[in-house]
């Protein structure tokens, strides 16, 4: 019989959000002395938590990056604690994969998932202009892992009070006396999303990259965009398939004329 760790908890799902995603820059950039002969940007991608959020390494146990074949030792494995992140230098783009192993004791097979690099600036006029002034391109996406029914060990680890104590500082030294943990920054610690983007990313209408925090707010608006995307390009397609309908019928005609001349 399997020990009664390794069981189910039975209709519990619990969930992580976190952050995927590349930062790049335009070289020579001192962050990356002596690139090789033609590499002319350096890039990082990562797995990051929020902001605010659990450190990764309670439900994270490695990740494994698959780059461009033509790097050297193209797969790049990052074991827990982590930083879970790829520093390189190169030319172009391409799709990073990504595979997130999970603990021995999750029971979790591992996931895939896909960062299509972005080393060229994006976005609007100004956003476009601003990465270049700063020489910084964050391109990153929220991700979510769900566990459906976590063994009870991996229960424990997911609910750790633990997982909070890189968001503290140390506070108070000194001999015999116990350092006290105090949470740093504006954001209250929790796995969820905060609701609204606080600090530098309220001011800038909640768009996180830089110093920005990601919130729900900011989530809805990004899915509302990604809707308002959808529905032009159906609309687009729908003009090109009534198009295509009106050139075939014009074709036919033609086709017929000919046919009655000859
Ligand atoms: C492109 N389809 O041409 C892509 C390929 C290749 C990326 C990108 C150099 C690696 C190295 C590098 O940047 N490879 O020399 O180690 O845009």
């Amino acid at each position: 019989m399997a020990p009664s760790t390794s069981k189910r908890l039975k209709s519990l799902k619990l969930s992580r959000h976190f952050l995927i995603g590349n930062t790049a820059v335009q070289l020579p950039h001192p962050s990356f002395p002596d690139p090789p002969e033609g590499h002319s940007k350096g890039w990082k991608v990562y797995v990051r938590p929020l902001p605010n959020g659990p450190d990764l390494s309670t439900w994270l146990k490695k990740v494994q990056f698959k780059l461009h074949h033509t790097y050297a030792d193209a797969s790049r494995t990052i074991e827990a604690p982590g930083p879970f992140e790829i520093s390189e230098t190169g030319y172009g783009e391409f799709g990073v994969e990504i595979r997130l192993y999970f603990p021995p004791e999750s029971g979790e097979k591992a996931q895939y998932r896909e960062h299509y690099l972005v080393l060229g600036y994006y976005g609007s006029e100004e956003q476009m202009e601003r990465q270049k002034r700063e020489n910084s391109i964050v391109a990153e996406r929220i991700e979510t892992v769900e566990f459906n029914e976590p063994t009870q060990d991996f229960y424990k680890s997911l609910t750790a009070e633990d997982q909070f104590n890189w968001l503290k500082t140390k506070k108070g030294r000194g001999k015999g006396k116990k350092p006290e943990f105090v949470f740093a920054g504006d954001v209250p610690p929790s796995a969820q999303l905060p609701e609204k983007p606080t600090g530098e990313a309220a001011v800038k209408g909640g768009e996180p990259g830089k110093g920005g925090v990601w919130s729900a707010q900011y989530e809805r608006q990004v899915v509302s965009q990604l809707d308002a995307s959808e529905k032009q390009l159906s609309r687009m397609i729908d003009e090109e398939r009534e198009a295509a309908e009106r050139r075939k019928a014009r074709m036919q005609e033609l086709g017929k004329k000919i046919d009655a001349k000859g």
